[in-house]
């Protein structure tokens, strides 16, 4: 008689259940740009791909905060964001949240008049054995005491501030995450990064700081790939992407590099006009001033295809010459991920190594991963 087949799992192998979805910094409002009034809809439709989810999935939704963009929001924001989450009320499932500075009423939360959903500002809130706090913004003067009050048997600090490990290089910073007791994990907005990073805590415990980031883009100089968390019972999160309008950057220093880039790009945005369904993508141009009718040429190209932002650039003719190789290099979309072939040959195995960690969310686990995978 044969043996039977022994089934061995990989040692990772965990039976862990879906928690939560988790989203912050959404800032609802019905424009993007105060100068572009053609270009909405961009918060609202990453935020019904975060409802739509958290419906098939059956779960509740964790807002960290800014949800609305707004202290006083306009009716159509609010009708749109009611809408949204009776959605999920309606079929009994906990909608869950805290106040970033964006949307704070300190008399009563715009998301308290939506019957069916809580707060978790100094609140517990306990879902399949995971303990939660949280706390509404709080002033820098004020945030100390209040961590102070965090429950002993607290999990997981839903909060929103500005704290000093991301970004007290930027800004003073609120308090830091040195001073949190207790708990494992914290989910933070303000931070308009999706990241996560290991701390310690004020108990010297290993602290997860777990940011979802803004979902959709708030400055041209950020990225345009959101996501949003999907929470896991042992406290580890998947990212889930949130498809955004595209945006396209272009540098151009010289008439023929301008005349390149608009052959060059020309189909892909009218394509993108016709299919997306947020309509026309972003093009941001850096140029120099001195290339002759640069801004009515792209005017014209962009007028039915994308929305056009311009950035002239003070321009020298000697100079235009002798750096044109570079200047009029076009970069299409942005982040880090589009200067990584300038520093690593794209052919070389460092590449691949390269982007995936920086697409990494969790550097420690893929990193294990490349590891391994070297060595089989
Ligand atoms: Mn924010």
């Amino acid at each position: 008689m044969s043996s039977l087949p022994v089934k061995i799992y990989s040692e990772d192998y965990t039976m862990k259940l879906p928690v939560a979805v988790v989203t912050s910094d959404c800032h609802l409002q019905v424009y993007n740009w105060a100068k572009h009034p053609d270009l909405r809809g961009d918060s609202f439709y990453s935020f019904k791909q975060i409802v739509d989810y958290t419906l098939e999935q059956g779960l509740p939704l964790i807002l960290a905060g800014d949800i609305l963009d707004k202290r006083s929001p306009d009716a159509e924001t609010l009708g749109f964001l009611f809408d949204q989450l009776k959605r999920l009320v309606d079929v009994k499932l906990w909608v869950c949240y805290i106040q970033g500075q964006h949307e704070m009423s300190r008399s009563r939360p715009w998301l308290s008049c939506i019957p069916g959903t809580r707060s978790l500002h100094k609140e517990k809130w306990n879902v399949k054995g995971i303990e939660f706090y949280g706390l509404d913004f709080t002033p820098a003067d004020k945030i100390h005491a209040e961590l102070k009050g965090i429950p002993q048997d607290a999990d997981v600090l839903v909060a929103h501030q500005v704290w000093l490990e991301h970004m007290g290089k930027h800004c003073v910073p609120d308090a830091a995450f040195a001073d949190v007791p207790y708990v494992k994990c914290i989910i933070t907005g303000d931070f308009h990064v999706h990241k996560i990073t290991e701390h310690n805590g004020k108990d010297g415990q290993r602290l997860k700081v777990v940011s979802p980031g803004s979902t959709y883009m708030k400055t041209l100089d950020e990225d345009f790939h959101k996501y949003f968390w999907l929470m896991f019972d042992d406290l580890t999160f998947h990212s889930i992407p949130i498809q955004t309008r595209p945006v396209f950057k272009s540098r151009i220093g010289t008439v023929e590099a301008l005349e390149d880039e608009i052959v060059n790009l020309a189909t892909r945005l009218n394509n993108l006009a016709t299919d997306h369904p947020l309509g026309k993508p972003i093009w941001c141009v850096e140029y120099y001033d001195s290339i002759p009718n640069a801004a009515v040429r792209l005017e014209e190209v962009a007028k039915n295809c994308a929305h056009l932002f311009l950035r002239p650039v003070k321009g020298n003719k000697d100079y235009i010459e002798k750096d044109l190789g570079e200047i009029s290099q076009p970069m299409i979309e942005t982040g880090l991920e589009t200067y990584l072939p300038r520093c690593v040959d794209p052919e070389a195995p460092t590449f691949s190594t390269a982007l995936r960690l920086l697409r990494s969310n969790d550097l420690k686990s893929e990193l294990r991963q490349i590891v391994t995978e070297a060595i089989q």
